[in-house]
């Protein structure tokens, strides 16, 4: 089974990049922040919750966290393997990862970290702003959140790396080129 972690500061390609991935791969593709979207659309207590959070640039708490993807791994027990894209984001979040996996008799496979520089996420969602009507992709909300991930999510790089299952690939360039740099470490993995 392949369990592949796409990981990445905000705007680093991840959503970009997973649905390329889950195409050739055939892997499941779980984004948190697309099911928190779709929480928001849909205005369940939970969705008005997570948008009070996410419109300021916050995460949402952990066991929240953890409660959804819960339910969406334990509603696809036939696939041959996940994308998480925007999880984990903290070290309880990448814990309990470990664990969920190891109750399924299964494994991480690695993580793919997207290196770009701030200056260009920054640009990127400020982009993605004029478009996408989210109410994160603003000036002061992206710095906050650049600021969350720098904080909160960054560390777990340590984590993986003494795992020696992080792999760095750089997240500069056409989508294209940044996909064939990402199917290189997968299919070393
Ligand atoms: P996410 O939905 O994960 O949002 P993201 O980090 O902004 O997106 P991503 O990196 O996927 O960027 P994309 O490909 O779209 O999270 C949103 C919020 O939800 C979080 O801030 C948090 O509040 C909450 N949340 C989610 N998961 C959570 C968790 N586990 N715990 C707690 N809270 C959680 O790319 C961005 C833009 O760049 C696009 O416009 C794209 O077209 C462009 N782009 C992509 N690749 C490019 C390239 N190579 N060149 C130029 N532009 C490119």
């Amino acid at each position: 089974m392949l369990n592949i972690i796409i990981f990445g500061g905000p705007g680093s390609g991840k959503g970009t990049q997973s649905d390329l991935l889950k195409e050739k791969y055939g892997l499941f593709h779980i984004s948190t922040g697309d099911v928190l979207r779709e929480k928001i659309r849909k205005q369940t207590e939970l969705g008005k919750k997570a948008d009070a959070l996410i419109s300021k640039g916050n995460l949402i708490p952990d066991s929240l966290m953890l409660e959804i993807l819960e339910n969406v791994l334990s509603h696809h027990t036939d696939a041959k393997g996940f994308i998480f894209d925007g999880f984990p984001r903290t070290l309880p979040q990448a814990e309990a990862l470990d664990e969920l996996l190891q109750k399924r008799n299964t494994k991480l496979s690695g993580i793919v970290g997207l290196e770009v520089p701030e200056s260009i996420l920054e640009e990127r969602l400020l982009n993605r702003g004029k478009v996408s009507g989210r109410s994160d992709d603003n000036l002061e909300t992206i710095q906050k959140r650049l600021e969350v991930y720098r904080k909160q999510t960054e560390p777990l790089i340590g984590y993986y790396k003494q795992e020696g299952k992080f792999n760095g690939v750089d997240g500069v360039g056409s989508i294209e080129e940044i996909f064939n740099r990402i199917s290189t470490v997968i299919d070393a993995l």
